[in-house]
């Protein structure tokens, strides 16, 4: 094992919170009824975005540390069920790097560090976060000021 910096797990799961909490926000501020709503016919509608943004969360802090999806993709796109999908995943995420030790953060799964993948899940958090408000101000709803 190769021993590398990491940004300490208390600052990590700062941005995970945040990241938590602001998906959610976003997720409240879009009304039931616009959950199917899609800027473009071959583009995701909000519902299938935030569920999508929700779950491979879970699904790649869990490939990465224990080897298995801890949730199946979710079906339904309506509002509580995405709810429940941030809920569950973020909480997953959280929950699971808090328990890592600080090699099991620094350890590589097929020729990538661990790090990488938060990373890349924290990326990916984000990418389509900024999609998300574009989806609200198309309905004219004034998504909330950006934090971090
Ligand atoms: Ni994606």
């Amino acid at each position: 094992m190769i021993a590398t910096e990491t940004l300490p797990l208390q600052d990590q799961l700062k941005i995970w919170n945040n990241a938590k909490e602001f998906t959610k926000e976003l997720a409240q501020l879009m009304p039931e009824d616009k959950y199917e709503f899609t800027p473009a016919p071959e583009a995701r509608s909000f519902g299938e975005l935030m569920n999508h943004l929700a779950w491979s969360n879970s699904a790649m802090i869990g490939m990465s540390t224990s080897g298995k999806m801890p949730f199946e993709k979710p079906t339904r796109n309506d509002k509580q069920t995405v709810l429940n999908t941030i809920e569950d995943s973020f909480g997953y995420c959280i929950r699971t790097l808090a328990g890592l030790t600080p090699e099991q953060l620094s350890a590589t799964v097929q020729g990538t560090s661990v790090q990488i993948f938060i990373w890349r899940a924290v990326a990916h958090t984000i990418h389509h976060r900024g999609q998300a408000t574009v989806y609200l101000r198309l309905n004219g709803i004034k998504p909330p000021t950006y934090r971090f």
